[in-house]
């Protein structure tokens, strides 16, 4: 598997599968979600709300898929990253479990290219250098990895790419 790193809008890219940093309701919200959800149109909340009705929404930590609607990429993965209220153990279980989720999600789904915005750094206010290393080292990690071609690390601030560069330099 390839790392690659990237500082772009998410929605841009046109890969087999993008992640959307999501809610436990799959309704949309702020963020990167809203910007999936403007960009891919009404058919990704419609397939959101029958995955609800089915299932209830997605826990924290837990990964569903739809259709990608009018972005390039074929599906999105949505995940629920943790909200940052500083129990390190617990939030960082939950993080490492949003990639290792969404990475199941794709190998299962026959996709060999997914590109993964920074869960929980936004809104949800993780620290941004916790949650690189978290994110780094579950993809390293991954069981399945020859099953992946490329994870896209896909960077939006200044701040998330200088902290994942630096991170993937000293790692090689
Ligand atoms: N492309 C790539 N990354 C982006 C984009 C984009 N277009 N827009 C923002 N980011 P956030 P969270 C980055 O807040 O912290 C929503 O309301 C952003 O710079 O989107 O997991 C959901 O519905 C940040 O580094 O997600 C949930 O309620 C990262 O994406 C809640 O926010 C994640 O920021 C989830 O919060």
């Amino acid at each position: 598997m390839k790392i690659e790193l990237l500082k772009a809008d998410i929605t841009e890219i046109n890969v087999d599968a993008i992640v959307n940093a999501a809610n436990t309701s799959l309704f949309g919200g702020g963020g990167v979600d809203g910007a999936i959800h403007r960009k891919g149109g009404k058919v990704i909340l419609e397939e959101c709300i029958q995955i609800r009705n089915r299932q209830g929404g997605c826990k924290t930590g837990e990964a569903v898929i739809t259709n990608a609607g009018n972005l390039p990429s074929k599906f999105v993965i949505h995940t629920v990253g943790p909200v940052w209220n500083g129990d390190k153990e617990e939030k960082s279980k939950l993080l490492a479990d949003c990639y290792e989720n969404s990475l199941n999600l794709a190998v299962e789904n026959g996709i060999k290219i997914i590109a993964f915005p920074n869960i929980s750094t936004g809104i949800y206010h993780f620290p941004k250098d916790k949650a690189a290393e978290i994110a780094i080292k579950t993809v390293k990690d991954f069981d399945k990895s020859s099953q992946i071609d490329k994870v896209i690390f896909v960077c939006f601030d200044d701040e998330n790419y200088e902290i994942y560069k630096e991170i993937l330099e000293n790692h090689e």
